[in-house]
């Protein structure tokens, strides 16, 4: 632990999305570490909870004006920083997600010089603002520049940092923080009468949590479930909501098995759904990490995932679960079934999955996150 309190900023999305968990829990546990925290966003964060010592939210609404067909929310975002960094008299801003807060950040630092005010800005890559969205021409050059000039840069994994490095001109170190998991909130709880509520005696639960985007391929998962439930009895519990959930409520009629697939939609308790889950499954395209598969390992639950990306740091093949080619409905399938067919095998599976989520226990990240602020501050 940092000895010197700091007082941090965080700029995040405030919604379900991975990017803004992590933002939120790394806001929480600094705040239980003596540090003050100022999350800085357009709605409170979703994981935030209650009031909490030590953490406050600072809102940003951009003004409505005829001429704006799209209002200003960056440059309402620079402002506000501004604002709270001078009134607050922040050590430093984190920002989570490149698009745009690095850039924001970036400009928010520079009219604080002005000002007379230093204010580091530290930056986490988290997957989707360098795959998807920042290669893309229309923010390419912003997301370079402002990686390159943010004062310290993270990523959430090692084939993030790899992907950063090969897909932009990057002059500059980018550290590795993986993601992290709270072992006191994320744990198992099989005997919950919960299961009950979704499954019968001797019903096995597969459990997927997600924004329900095309790059999850939830699709894959619902025909693998179908292979599954064909000879053991089951149910698939999918959690979150997004565009693609439409189209697999029609996949689920389809194939006949609506009685077994239960949309839950968005949850904020997942880790009571995960607790009383039998088997996880995350088979995306692209993941630069895989928070929820993290979570549902801690809940002792093993992983059937694609071996995308930064998914290969998290789930270990053959030991917290199974990892196959993107696509490979039938190796899932096979992998599901051997896992959940015998009592042994799955209890081993469960212990696995629990020693390697325990490798990134909080309380093993946050020094990371520390050091790296106390570097930025000199
Ligand atoms: O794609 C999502 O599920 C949301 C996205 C985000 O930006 O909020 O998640 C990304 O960040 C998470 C937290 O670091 C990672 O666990 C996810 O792997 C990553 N998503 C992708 O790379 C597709």
């Amino acid at each position: 632990m940092a000895a010197k309190k700091l007082n941090v900023g965080i700029v995040c999305y405030p919604t379900y999305g991975g990017s803004g968990v992590v933002a939120t829990e790394l806001g929480i546990a600094l705040a239980h570490e003596g540090h003050q925290v100022h999350f800085i966003s357009y709605k409170r964060p979703a994981r935030l909870g209650p009031y909490q010592s030590q953490v406050y939210y600072h809102e940003v609404s951009p003004m409505e004006y005829p001429l704006f067909d799209f209002k200003p929310y960056d440059s309402a975002l620079t402002s506000k920083i501004v604002d709270v960094a001078l009134h607050q008299d922040l050590d430093l801003l984190h920002v989570h997600y490149a698009i745009p807060h690095a850039i924001i950040g970036y400009l928010a630092r520079e009219i604080l010089k002005t000002k007379g005010k230093r204010l580091p800005i530290v930056t986490t890559l988290h997957g989707t603002d360098i795959t998807l969205v920042g290669v893309d021409a229309a923010f390419y050059p912003v997301v370079e520049f402002s990686i390159n000039e943010s004062d310290r840069v993270t990523a959430v994994s090692e084939y993030l940092k790899n992907k950063t490095i090969e897909a932009f001109g990057i002059q500059r170190t980018i550290d590795v923080v993986p993601n992290f998991v709270d072992l006191n909130r994320f744990r198992p709880a099989p005997d919950s009468p919960l299961k009950r509520q979704f499954a019968c005696e001797g019903e096995k639960i597969i459990c997927h949590i997600s924004n329900f985007r095309k790059v999850k391929r939830i699709g894959d998962i619902i025909r693998t479930f179908y292979g599954v439930q064909k000879s053991l009895p089951s149910k698939l519990l999918l959690v979150g909501d997004g565009p693609e959930r439409t189209g697999l409520e029609d996949l689920v009629r389809e194939l006949g098995i609506s009685q077994k697939v239960i949309f839950l939609g968005r949850q904020d308790a997942v880790e009571d759904i995960l607790a009383i889950s039998d088997l996880f499954m995350l088979t995306s395209d692209h993941e630069s990490f895989g928070l929820s598969a993290l979570e549902a390992m801690a809940c002792g639950v093993p992983v059937i995932s694609s071996d995308a990306g930064g998914l290969r740091e998290v789930n270990q093949n053959g030991f917290s679960g199974y990892a196959y080619p993107v696509g490979d409905v039938q190796g899932m399938t096979a992998g599901a079934l051997d896992i959940l067919s015998n009592t042994q095998t799955l209890e081993d599976f469960r212990q696995n999955a629990m020693q390697q989520a325990a490798k990134f226990e909080i309380s093993k990240i946050l020094p990371s996150y520390e050091k790296i602020y106390l570097e930025a501050l000199g």
